[in-house]
Order: C-alpha cells, then structure tokens, then sequence
C-alpha cells in the first residue's frame, strides 16, 4: 500500500518534471530600451513582460536568445530577481495564489455575491472555455433581472493567465458597486443609470495552469496540433488579425500566436457574442504590468480618427487615480507608445463598435519596488485606485447615453415629421 503510493508518487513527479522540462529553457533578460534596439524587437515577436527603469524585460526560449545574438542586441539574464526557488518548488501545488482567486474561488464569490444581492447582481455564463470551464459575465445594474434602456458598459481581466491582478480590479468593482448601493448615493445614481458588465476571467484554463502549473503562462490552452499549446487570447479578436507580424505571431510556439484564424477561440468567441448582445459604450481591459492606460490604434503607429476623445479620456482617468496612491498610470496610444499588436481586444472594440476602450496594464512600474508578479499586499491598493477611473468611466458611459438618447429622439421627432408632412 504504501509502496504503491511512494511509487506513483514518483511516478507522478517524474512526469511533472517531464512536462516542466519545456519551460526550463526559459529565461527572463532585460534589454536596453532605445529606439534602435525597439525597431528590431518589434519584428521578433518576443515575449514582452515589461518596461521597467528604461529597460524591457523579455521571457525568452533559446531561439530569442539566438536571435538577440544575431541583432547584436546585448542582454542581461534576470532569472533570480523574478523566480524565488521557494516559489518554484511552491507552483506545483495547489493554495499557492493566496489572496487572487482561482477559478472555483472565483466561481464561488461571484455566486455569493449574487446571492446576496439578487436585485442587483447578476452571474451569467456566457459560454465555455476549451477545458470546459465558464467563462462568467456579473450583471451589475438595478432591476438587474430587466434589460433597461441604460447605457452599458463593460470590464475584462485575465486575457492573459499570468496576470493575476487583472482579476482582482474588475472582481472588486462588481462587489464594491453590490456593498455601496444602499449607502453611497454617486454608486446608487451609476448602478441605477448604467448596465455594469465584469468579465474577470475571460481565460480561466490559461489562469488554472499558472496557478498549478507554470506561473508564466501566459495564452489559453489550445493544442495546436504540433505539440505547442495555447493562442494569444489578446491576438485572436478580428479587427486587422493578422495585420503584419508585429506583435503577432503566426508561429503555434510564440507567445503571441495570433491562432490559424480571427475568433478561433472559444473564450474570446463568448466576449463577442455579448458584444452581439448589448450595446455597450466603453471598454477596459485589464492586463499587466507598466501602469499606463493605453488606446487604439495597437496596429498602427498612426492615431485613429477619435484620437482627442480617447486621450481626453485616458487623461482623466489617469488625473483621477494618481491622488490615490501617487502612481501615475501614463495615457498613451497603444501602437505608438510600447509596441504594435494585431488582434488585440481593445483595437475590435473600437474598431467594430465605435467605442472608447481601454487597455489599463496595472503595476508595478518602474517607480514602484514591485516586482513582476504582484505581492497580495498589491491587491487592494490596485483596485482603489483603479476606482475613480471606473466610476468615471460608467459615469461618461450614462452621460454619452443620454446624449445619444436625446439625439436618436431629436431625429425621429424630425423623421416623424417629415413623414407626417409627406403624408399630408
Ligand atoms: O501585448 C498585450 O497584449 C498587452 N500587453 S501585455 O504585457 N499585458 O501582454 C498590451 C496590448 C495593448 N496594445 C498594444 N500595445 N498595441
Ligand atoms: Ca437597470
Ligand atoms: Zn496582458
């Protein structure tokens, strides 16, 4: 009996070792950051994790490195500082997220919440994830049962497994929004007045895996076929797919494989068939790290036609959050600020639906002495001072509403009677 299970036990180890071997030959090295050494990055397809003190931290397989030899791009290794040992014996056991949810904590909490407040909170499952996991959108609106004629607006987090925090921010609105109605009139007027939507984890097998598994994970867990797994959930949206090679990747191994098609994936599919559903009127999507607030275009350097209302927009936001807690999340248009991507959400959303929308990459920066992956500690101070940018943004949604209300009605009155007078 016992030989059994000491034996199966090393069994077992044997071949999470096996299947961790993959990932050993990963390192994390940081590059200079200038204009020379970004051109070159760009049509590499690398792993991004960060800008942090002028320099990109990249996670890199042998062929990067090779490939960072052949440009003359010197590089540091940063292993030690991101992967504390005690944390890698840690990530193959199960309670290693702490205080970030998994997905039954996740699962759990949002049903509680509900529970709780069944007039105002709302857990719909809008299709599954490729592990048959469900992906929740919380309804957060009064008479949270009725579809109103209310503005809509929508919040996403975890595209990307490793970014853990990305959960917490739109999770903790649901819930402060729920737990403030009764006693805070600004949370009654936007909850009565706006369709709140929080899609925390839209990849939950991808989430699962960096808890359990490999904590930098960072796609869904698509079998590509060729013995890679997992598509970029942030390339596989079909606004300019597959536009150029930047940022994107063709290539089943890449971080940043954009999937054989656009809306391949069933966890992005369940984003747009909500999309299909409502109408919203402005978008965040939470990724992490580099504290800025980043808007369309992400697939050309160039400014879209809206670029003064999305600007405006960040800057406000980024006004609002910066008294919190002193952090200035830096508003920037994504394709000309970092790095160029196609497929990604934001880029769909305000290229298919007109919307204001918002990549927000959470901290650390470079000020900050966090690291890569946020401490607990991180998690509440995060969303406080993510708040006011959210609250303003449902508040710009209902006033937008209004406008467009008013105008619809101001152009069928005018219809109304031109027709009355051709009838006449
Ligand atoms: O690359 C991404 O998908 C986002 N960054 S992350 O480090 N969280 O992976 C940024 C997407 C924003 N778009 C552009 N930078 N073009
Ligand atoms: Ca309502
Ligand atoms: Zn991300």
């Amino acid at each position: 009996m016992r030989k059994t299970l000491v034996l199966s036990t090393i069994i077992f180890l044997f071949f999470l070792s096996l299947q961790a071997q993959t990932y050993r030959d990963r390192e994390i090295v940081c590059v200079e950051k200038d204009l020379e050494t970004m051109k070159k990055l760009a049509r590499m397809n690398l792993d991004l994790l960060m800008e942090k003190d002028g320099r990109i931290y990249i996670v890199a397989g042998p062929d990067d490195l090779a490939n960072l030899n052949m440009e003359n791009i010197p590089y540091r290794i940063e292993l030690q500082d991101f992967y504390p040992l005690s944390q890698e014996s840690l990530s193959i056991q199960s309670g290693v997220n702490g205080e970030f949810h998994s997905y039954a904590e996740l699962e759990q909490e949002l049903l509680e919440l509900a529970d709780a407040y069944p007039d105002l909170a709302k857990v719909e499952d809008i299709g599954d994830s490729l592990e048959q996991r469900n992906i929740y959108a919380l309804k957060i609106s009064d008479n949270v049962w009725a579809e109103e004629q209310e503005a809509a607006v929508i919040f996403l987090g975890c595209h990307h497994a490793r970014e853990w925090i990305s959960v917490e921010v739109p999770f903790l609105l649901g819930r402060y929004l729920a737990e403030n109605y009764e006693t805070n009139t600004e949370v009654r007027r936007l909850v009565n007045n706006c369709e709140i939507w929080i899609v925390p984890l839209v990849n939950p097998d991808g989430l699962e895996y960096s808890i359990h598994f490999y904590r930098y994970w960072r796609k869904n867990r698509r079998d590509n076929g060729d013995g890679t797994f997992g598509v970029d959930l942030n390339r596989n949206y079909g606004y300019k797919w597959g536009y150029d090679n930047e940022g994107s990747s063709s290539d089943p191994s890449s971080e940043v494989y954009r999937g054989p098609d656009s809306f391949t994936e069933p966890e992005i599919l369940a984003v747009r068939d909500l999309f299909a559903q409502k109408s919203f009127q402005a978008l965040i999507s939470y990724h992490s790290y580099s504290q800025v607030i980043l808007y369309p275009w992400g697939y050309t350097q160039a400014a879209s036609d809206q670029d003064d209302l999305l600007s405006e927009i960040a800057q406000k936001m980024a006004a609002l959050m910066e008294p919190v807690n002193g952090r200035y999340y830096y508003p920037d248009r994504a394709g000309a600020s970092f790095y160029l991507t196609n497929g990604d959400t934001t880029d769909w959303s305000f290229g298919v639906y007109g919307i204001p929308s918002y990549t927000i990459e959470l901290p650390p920066d470079s000020t900050l002495n966090g690291e890569f992956f946020n401490p607990e500690s991180d998690i509440l101070p995060i969303f406080n001072e993510n708040l006011p940018a959210m609250l303003y943004l449902i508040d710009w949604s209902i006033q937008n509403h209004e406008f467009q209300t008013f105008h619809h009605m101001k152009r069928d009155r005018q219809r109304g009677s031109i027709e009355s007078s051709r009838s006449n």
